[in-house]
């Protein structure tokens, strides 16, 4: 990654009144949290993660998803920490005017990196709801572990984690949040997306169409190519904290 691509791009967020960031799982990538391009870890890798996390999968083996799902919230909140590049967000965040931070994620460590207001686009993983009624669930440990997803006190349905399956619709809140925000930036800092899943892949492609310029962070060229105006090549986990390092000494010019 050349310097001075690294200079334009902080010279980019220091002018910008606003800056939007959409990321995707690449940027937990470097906490040891599988992507899900990369093949699902162990013995989740026979699985499609697309067939897993629908409705369709859930009603064929409430079992299997609920397993999946416990796994991945255990990676998640157990082992995972937030890496360099979601700390250099929060820190991106400290250091201009306004900064939407927009995620893919279900994992919460851009909160557990310092980063507020964080638009869930996809739910969050260490959320449960009724499949049935959408009750609140409050996990109990045991449920943790257990092979079946628990029931709903009130209606008996299912019990599942309140995140947005394939062909479900995306929550209210966070898509207006993000939908503005992506017509209203100067910037848009897209980081660790393959830019493959809509509607969520669309926001770059909005923020452009509104005369923002897109910057893209990611070691691959994707889907997002044709709109990128600046394609910093490399991990989040260490273009960040450059990017971070350049916009300070720009401040102390
Ligand atoms: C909806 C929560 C309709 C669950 C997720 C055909 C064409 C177009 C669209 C569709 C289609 N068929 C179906 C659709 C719609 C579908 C869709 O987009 N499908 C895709 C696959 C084609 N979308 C939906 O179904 C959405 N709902 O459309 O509803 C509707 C409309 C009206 C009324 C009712 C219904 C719902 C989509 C949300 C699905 N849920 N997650 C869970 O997590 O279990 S999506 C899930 O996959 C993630 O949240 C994430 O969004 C997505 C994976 O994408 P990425 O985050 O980008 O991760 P990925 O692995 O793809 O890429 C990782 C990137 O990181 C790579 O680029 C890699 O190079 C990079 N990377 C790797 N290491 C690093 C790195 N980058 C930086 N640093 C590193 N170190
Ligand atoms: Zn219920």
């Amino acid at each position: 990654m050349n310097a001075e691509k690294i200079l334009q791009a902080a010279r980019l967020l220091a002018d910008a009144r606003h800056v939007a960031c959409l990321t995707g799982a690449g940027v937990s990538a470097e906490s040891g949290i599988a992507t899900f391009r990369d093949a699902q870890t162990g013995h989740w890798s026979r699985f499609d993660p697309q067939a897993l996390a629908s409705q369709a999968g859930f009603a064929a083996d409430p079992g299997l998803v609920w397993r999946w799902y416990m796994d991945r919230l255990e990676s998640a909140r157990e082992r995972a920490e937030p890496n360099a590049g979601h700390v250099a967000l929060a820190e991106i965040a400290a250091r201009v005017p306004r900064f939407t931070l927009i995620t893919q994620n279900v994992d919460d460590l851009h909160e557990r990196a310092g980063s507020t207001n964080v638009h869930h686009l996809h739910g969050s993983i260490g959320r449960f709801r009724c499949n049935e009624c959408e009750r609140e669930h409050v996990l109990r440990a045991e449920e943790r572990r257990a092979e079946m997803p628990p029931q709903c006190a009130v209606c008996g349905g299912l019990v599942r984690p309140d995140v947005v399956w394939f062909g479900e619709m995306l929550p209210r809140g966070p898509i207006e949040a993000a939908w503005e925000a992506a017509t209203e930036c100067d910037v848009m800092l897209v980081v660790g997306t393959s830019g493959i899943v809509y509607p969520a892949a669309q926001l770059p492609y909005l923020a452009s169409e509104n005369g923002a310029t897109v910057i893209d962070v990611n070691p691959e060229i994707g889907a997002l190519a044709d709109i990128t105006d600046l394609f910093l090549q490399g991990p989040s986990g260490e273009v960040l904290p450059r990017l971070v390092q350049a916009l300070s000494a720009l401040h102390k010019e």
